[in-house]
């Protein structure tokens, strides 16, 4: 054989040296507008697609110095995921303060009415890998990076106020449980399975926040459209050195919103990317998600006479008692330039705090603040990862810390200690006046392992979570705590977690007996603590109270076929870009369709890559001829049926009504089901899309076992 590295050609596209190797690649070469390619040592590299061999068909030769270094750094791309918050997705942005809250703090960032200080968030799942589905059952996190004048401030948050646990050593064991069985390695991002429901129902201080993650917080719509919460209470401190308590509280601009578990399990399977896409997706296109923060702030007097303790983090403190003032807005408006870079390498502390923020003793929270450094070390390697671009604060900043692994930035000059007598060249300096100085806390006390009695109430306020909700919601948390324990293999776990039910409401604890054909209903766990029935219910909690207003920021789906009415796709983008909705069109082949009018209408996807699961409404568009192509076909039944079944509104033309059939749907089943054929329908479509969802035909669709 030839020794075909000769037989390489350069050939020229779009104005482009393109050079076909050997083995047929087709590729630029550097020219005027294209940089060269080099080593990292910035060698000019000839030839990126062979190694350097005796002839060309023998051994490699060990001098190949590109090829080591492209396969050594590549070897080493991967650092440790998360060992929870694994999966997560971010983006810049910038938090805007309304008013200055001199009053009650000192933060720099609170100070100005207008000022803008950057920002960046990360929002995650806490039990999955990092190549998890995004619509796993799980909290998420909600973590903000502010890049204050006076310092980087975190708040490591959650899309839900309270914890599992009341104290940080606890932590190991909560996620061992909740993680993959360490025997067998599954299931992945999921905790329905044995381990996670027996630590829970060993644990009452769960209770609440097992109330929480059953509901439909856990399966949000997208992190546009969920709250955000500090969940610990930390301290505010003004100039004065008074000290107020706070809770932190994002609240979306675009109202809550979440997913039914039926579509969660089947998105996760169409698109395991889908809340990322969808963060993505509305940033790129100039739709930026914002949220509000609002703090409730109470002082020692409040803290004093409250029924819970406010350092218990499995307890919130109702917006009926503690009005949120809002402070200021966040809004996302930019995508990371790399993934890795900035999203991975983005490195949260709960100790990253600033002048006039401080802590409480919350004891999670004080865990907290040793264990994200500590992990921090761990994942990024370096003592130095402060200075990578994405953490390292954009305000001025100056030690005397130097050396350790990728010290890139060590401080210049002689001096390298304080005090030091080298005067202007000495470096740093303190601030007493302006540093950083601890709320001094009066503190007294024996050295104990012991928790306060003010946390003995575990199942009070899971009971006020409760009853706050709709029906529909009960009867979500029902049908998720009968789909999990359904998981469970053991009996005595189901029956143990049932016991606890019982004392938060015995009407739930009793279907979920009955869902799951327990033959003996076991009498209500003992309680550490009487629990409290006169709580109020807090329409704060409820995810169907607190919705949109309008279908903004949501997206429909519209199937098309050959032969679709052009007038009425016309009259539905109208509409739905009025209300500053996404449409996307689906038909049968991704090319498009043509409409009645002869024109050409490109799809945004084929109609089995884009099951309805997908969009927040439907509707079908379509032709007599075009409709009996689609009869036959699964994918478009399925479109149409799950829409049904997932409550969601479908809009179609009079051409579409087979198809409905077809799919089991029955004819004028509910207000949900719009017939559409002008502009005036159009917009009635949208006015029932704003409702989201037709709750009243949950009765038709809903699953038998609760019944
Ligand atoms: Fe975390 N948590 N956590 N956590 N947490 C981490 O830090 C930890 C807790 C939260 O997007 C880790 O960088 C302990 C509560 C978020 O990068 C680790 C305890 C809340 C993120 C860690 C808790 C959170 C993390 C893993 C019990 C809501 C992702 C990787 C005391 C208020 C941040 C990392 C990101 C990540 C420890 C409990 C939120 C191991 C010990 C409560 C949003 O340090």
């Amino acid at each position: 054989m030839s020794d075909q590295g000769d037989q390489r050609k350069s050939v020229r596209f779009d104005g482009q040296q393109i050079s076909r190797g050997a083995g047929g690649e087709t590729h630029q070469i550097a020219g005027d507008d294209v940089p060269p390619l080099t080593t990292q040592q910035g060698v000019p590299i000839s030839d990126d697609q062979n190694t350097l061999r005796i002839g060309a068909r023998g051994p490699a030769a060990l001098e190949d110095f590109h090829f080591r270094e492209k396969i050594f750094h590549f070897d080493h791309e991967r650092i440790p995921e998360r060992v929870v918050h694994a999966r997560g997705f971010g983006a810049h942005g910038f938090f805007e303060t309304y008013e200055s809250l001199a009053d009650v703090t000192k933060a720099d960032i609170f100070q100005r009415p207008g000022e803008k200080t950057p920002a960046f968030v990360r929002f995650s799942t806490v039990a999955g890998n990092k190549g998890s589905s995004d619509l796993a059952r799980d909290v998420r996190g909600f973590a903000v990076k502010l890049y204050t004048k006076e310092g980087n401030w975190d708040i490591v948050g959650n899309n839900i106020p309270v914890f599992f646990i009341q104290d940080a050593i606890k932590f190991p064991d909560i996620i061992h449980a909740a993680k993959q069985e360490p025997d067998r390695g599954f299931p992945q991002a999921q905790t329905a399975h044995d381990n996670f429901w027996d630590f829970i129902s060993l644990n009452p201080e769960s209770m609440h926040m097992a109330m929480w993650i059953m509901s439909d917080r856990t399966i949000p719509r997208s992190f546009r459209f969920m709250e955000g919460f500090g969940v610990h209470t930390f301290r505010l401190v003004n100039g004065e050195g008074r000290s107020t308590f706070v809770k932190f509280h994002w609240k979306p601009k675009l109202g809550l919103q979440s997913v039914i578990w039926n579509e969660a399990v089947k998105i996760n399977g169409a698109d395991p990317d889908f809340h990322r896409r969808d963060l993505w997706n509305a940033i790129q296109s100039g739709d930026f998600p914002e949220w509000e923060l609002r703090m409730q702030l109470f002082d020692d007097a409040f803290a004093e006479r409250f029924p819970f303790d406010v350092l218990d983090a499995t307890k919130i403190i109702p917006e009926e008692d503690v009005p949120l003032r809002p402070v200021g807005r966040l809004v996302l408006d930019r995508c990371v330039d790399n993934f890795f870079a900035e999203t991975e390498q983005v490195a949260f502390c709960t100790q990253n705090i600033v002048p006039g923020v401080d802590f409480s003793d919350d004891p999670l929270l004080q865990g907290r603040n040793f264990s994200y450094l500590d992990t921090q070390l761990k994942r990024l390697g370096s003592p130095n990862f402060t200075y990578l671009p994405i953490n390292a604060p954009k305000c001025p900043f100056h030690t005397f810390q130097q050396d350790g692994h990728m010290a890139f930035t060590n401080p210049k000059g002689r001096a390298n200690y304080e005090p030091n007598s080298w005067g202007d060249g000495g470096g740093p300096r303190e601030t007493p006046e302006r540093g950083f100085a601890t709320y001094p806390e009066e503190i007294q006390g024996a050295k104990i392992r012991r928790r306060p009695e003010t946390f003995a109430d575990h199942y009070s306020q899971a009971r006020q979570f409760y009853i706050s909700q709709t029906d529909i919601e009960k009867e979500h948390i029902a049908s998720a705590f009968t789909f999990e324990l359904s998981k469970v293999k053991t009996p005595e776990i189901r029956a143990r977690m049932v016991s606890h039910l019982l004392n938060v409401d015995e009407t739930l604890g009793n279907s979920v007996a009955k869902a799951l054909r327990l033959q003996e209903i076991p009498p209500p766990a003992d309680a550490a603590s009487p629990v409290l029935t006169d709580l109020k219910p807090s329409a704060a909690l409820s995810i169907i109270r607190n919705g949109p207003t309008s279908f903004e920021g949501r997206k429909v789906g519209v199937l098309l076929t050959d032969g679709a009415d052009i007038t009425l796709l016309d009259a539905l983008e109208d509409a739905f870009d009025d209300e500053g909705a996404t449409v996307e069109i689906i038909a049968p082949a991704v090319g498009g369709v043509q409409a009645n009018d002869g024109s050409w209408i490109e799809a945004d996807e084929k109609l089995d890559g884009a099951p309805s699961v997908l969009y927040d409404a439907v509707a079908l568009v379509v032709s007599d001829e075009g409709v009996a192509q689609l009869l036959n076909e699964a994918a478009a039944r399925d479109f149409v049926s799950d829409a049904f079944a997932h409550l969601k509104v479908i809009g179609y033309s009079p051409a579409a009504q087979p198809l409905l059939e077809r799919a089991g749907v029955p004819q004028d089943a509910d207000s949900g089901l719009i017939a559409v054929g002008d502009a005036a329908s159009a917009e009635a479509f949208v006015e029932r899309c704003r409702q989201l969802r037709v709750w009243n035909r949950q009765e038709k669709v809903k699953a038998p076992a609760l019944a």
